[in-house]
């Protein structure tokens, strides 16, 4: 039975991840941080078939003796800040987190199992300012936010400790992927969150940021299942995973109000909080090489997947 470690199996995709491999039968193994309360909401239906250790990004001794006591053939780093308005807010933090610690993780295997394969959740925010579209694993990279700096340095940290050290290590560079267990502040969960409550009687507006920004948006589902072919090709290499199609926020919102029977523009209020200090336009994946050499790709529209947090989150907040 092949063994995974997890970082970041609290989060959206850490949850998706751990069904796909118990579905494959892996022996999962969950990689949390110690907080004051338990924060396993996207996880509990998966205790006990995954086993859950403790250790922090921020440290080097508790990464190292988590490898050493659970030997994994594969481990995903999908641990991260991952919320670009608090990179701008906290800046260091997220670096710490998000770039640092990922060299912090790649010190431990390259000490204590080197011969184990690693994922590094990239991200398509490192295009930024795109200089090329669509963007594909060629583009160079023009990151926009303290959020999208830290991935870089993960991204070439694992670069380089794969042409250094010889690990098998790659990078998915993974475009905007959702689901009905998206965080509540991430742009899509908000709307579907908004427009359900809107429709039950629950809310009366939805107070937004930049309705221009064009985004790549497919189904997290999906995406899981992208880093675990990633990791089972025969030599490591990075892959850009997304659909091919963008779509504004505005279409997000409409779609999302559309579903319920409302007009968004009744609904829908310009809040100044919720732009940023330097946006990401336009985002679009060119996703050949995943598809030709992984044989990968989308199986959920944008629609359908609008379609589905917005029902999941009527479903959730409907009166029992
Ligand atoms: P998420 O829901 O925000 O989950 C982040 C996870 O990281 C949580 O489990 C969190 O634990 C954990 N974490 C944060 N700081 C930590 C620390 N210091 N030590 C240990 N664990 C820590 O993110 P996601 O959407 O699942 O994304 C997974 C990864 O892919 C992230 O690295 C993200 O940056 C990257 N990514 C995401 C997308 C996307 O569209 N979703 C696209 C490209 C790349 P707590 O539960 O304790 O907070
Ligand atoms: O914003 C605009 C906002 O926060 C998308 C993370 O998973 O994907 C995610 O990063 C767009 C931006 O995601 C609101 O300005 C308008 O243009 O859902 P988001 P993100 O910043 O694209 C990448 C690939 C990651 O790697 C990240 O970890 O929507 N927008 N109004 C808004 N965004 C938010 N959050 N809230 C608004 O009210």
């Amino acid at each position: 039975m092949p063994r995974a470690l997890i970082t970041g199996i609290t989060g959206q995709d850490g949850s998706y991840l751990a069904e796909h491999l118990l579905a494959k039968g892996y022996d999962v193994i969950g990689m949390v941080r110690r907080t004051s309360h338990h924060s396993y909401e996207r996880i509990d239906h998966l205790i006990p078939r995954v086993r859950i250790v403790a250790a922090d990004l921020l440290d080097q001794h508790s990464l190292t003796m988590v490898l050493q006591e659970t030997q994994p053939d594969e481990i995903y780093n999908l641990a991260a800040q991952s919320f670009v308005p608090t990179s701008f807010t906290q800046p260091v933090l997220t670096g710490e987190f998000t770039a640092l610690g990922v060299t912090r993780i790649l010190e431990a295997v390259r000490l204590v199992s080197p011969n184990a394969r690693f994922y590094q959740a990239s991200s398509s925010e490192m295009f930024g300012k795109v200089v090329e579209t669509p963007q594909s694993e060629s583009t160079p990279f023009y990151p926009r936010s303290p959020y999208g700096v830290a991935k870089l340095y993960g991204h070439w940290i694992t670069v380089n400790y794969r042409e250094s050290y010889n690990l098998y290590a790659v990078s998915g560079i993974l475009f905007n992927h959702e689901s009905p267990r998206r965080g509540m502040e991430f742009v899509t969960r908000k709307v579907t969150d908004a427009a359900a409550r809107i429709k039950l009687g629950l809310a009366t507006e939805l107070r937004m940021g930049n309705l221009d920004a064009k985004r790549d948006w497919g189904f997290a589902g999906d995406y899981v299942d992208a880093m675990w072919r990633m990791l089972q090709a025969p030599s490591p290499q990075d892959y850009v995973v997304g659909t091919g199609k963008t779509h504004s926020v505005e279409d997000l919102v409409r779609v999302a109000f559309d579903h319920v029977g409302l007009d968004w523009k009744q609904y829908v209020v310009s809040d100044p909080q919720f732009y940023r200090p330097a946006e990401v336009d336009l985002l679009i994946a060119d996703p050949g090489r995943i598809n030709k050499a992984l044989g990968w790709k989308p199986s959920v529209s944008f629609e359908g997947l609008v379609k589905m947090m917005v029902d999941a989150d009527l479903g959730r907040l409907a009166p029992k």
